[in-house]
């Protein structure tokens, strides 16, 4: 049970599970957002605060939650974002203790296992940082380059290129909006799922360019309905990535070991846990 010392309360495992919960519950609630989740986003809210982490200097990460100041939510990599913090306002009101940051990640790991994806071990210990934390614009990838940009981004961040390929199995979820990236469509036919289909549809389907007025990327000839960036052929076209794609393609098991792992590592890239930290499993609500 939660303990209040002295006044000064004690978040516990339940504590955090109730939050998971809460988050949960409204993923199933507004079920009229995109292709019927809120989910894809919540993973890229968590995604894109820990994804300025840079090992060098040992700023960014997702300890701060500096993306609510304006210096960095106006980054353009993170227009759209908004939508996932607004979602989650509701629930830093009800759980005022959780640090946004905390908050963020959690819900990332939320979406991911509510979407039935793989258990993903969480650690609280995150705590909001000022505005002049806000980290300098670029460090996130772009996706109108290739396999050097890639490395160049997820090298800094401390990742290898197994790293690289597994993070980016995270775009079997969600979709590209013309209004935020100007990208558009899904990667896969089931945005609100986690699974193997990225690697599936890079491998067997035939890409060619979009033929389209917007930024240069590609559909898939079969049904002119799914899209791949730049970035994501890099992952085909690299012969140290390609490897990597033909295992996730082959073995949604292995995919989902090594995406459990490498986000864990993301989600805790410059966070100083405490030694005693211990990492809780939530337990899904579908299970
Ligand atoms: Fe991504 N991503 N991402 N991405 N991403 C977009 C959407 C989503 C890149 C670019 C884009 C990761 C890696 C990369 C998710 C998760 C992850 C969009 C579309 C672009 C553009 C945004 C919009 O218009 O709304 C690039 C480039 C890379 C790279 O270079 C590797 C990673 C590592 C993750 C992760 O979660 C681990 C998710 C989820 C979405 C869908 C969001 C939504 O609203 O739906």
């Amino acid at each position: 049970s939660s303990g209040e010392t002295k006044g000064i309360f004690t978040p516990k495992f339940e504590d955090y599970q109730k939050v998971y919960n809460e988050v949960a519950k409204l993923l199933e609630e507004k079920d009229d957002y995109d292709d019927g989740s809120y989910g894809p986003v919540l993973v890229r809210l968590a995604w894109h605060a820990s994804g300025t982490f840079d090992k060098e200097t040992g700023t960014g990460g997702s300890n701060g939650a500096t993306m609510r100041f304006a210096p960095e939510g106006d980054h353009g990599a993170n227009a759209g974002l908004k939508a996932a913090r607004d979602f989650l306002e509701p629930v830093k009101e009800k759980f005022p203790w959780i640090s946004y940051s905390d908050l963020w990640i959690l819900s990332g790991v939320c979406a991911i296992q509510e979407m039935q994806g793989p258990t993903i071990p969480y650690r609280p210990g995150r705590v909001d940082k000022e505005v002049a934390a806000c980290t300098p614009d670029g460090r996130l990838p772009d996706a109108s380059q290739g396999n050097k940009h890639l490395r160049d981004i997820f090298y800094r961040m401390g990742f290898n290129d197994q790293e690289i390929v597994a993070l980016s199995g995270a775009h079997a979820l969600g979709r590209c909006h013309t209004d935020r990236s100007g990208f558009d469509g899904p990667w896969t036919f089931s945005p609100t799922v986690v699974t193997n289909e990225y690697y599936n549809l890079l491998l067997k389907e035939k890409w060619t360019w979009k033929k389209w007025n917007g930024p240069k990327q590609y559909e898939d000839k079969t049904s002119k309905s799914l899209m791949m960036l730049p970035t994501d052929m890099a992952l085909i076209s690299d012969k140290s990535f390609k490897p990597w794609v033909e295992k996730y393609a082959k073995d949604n098991d292995l995919f989902f070991k090594d995406f459990s792992a490498v986000i864990t590592k993301l989600f805790e890239l410059g966070v100083p846990f405490a030694e005693s930290s211990e990492k809780y499993t939530f337990k899904p609500t579908n299970a």
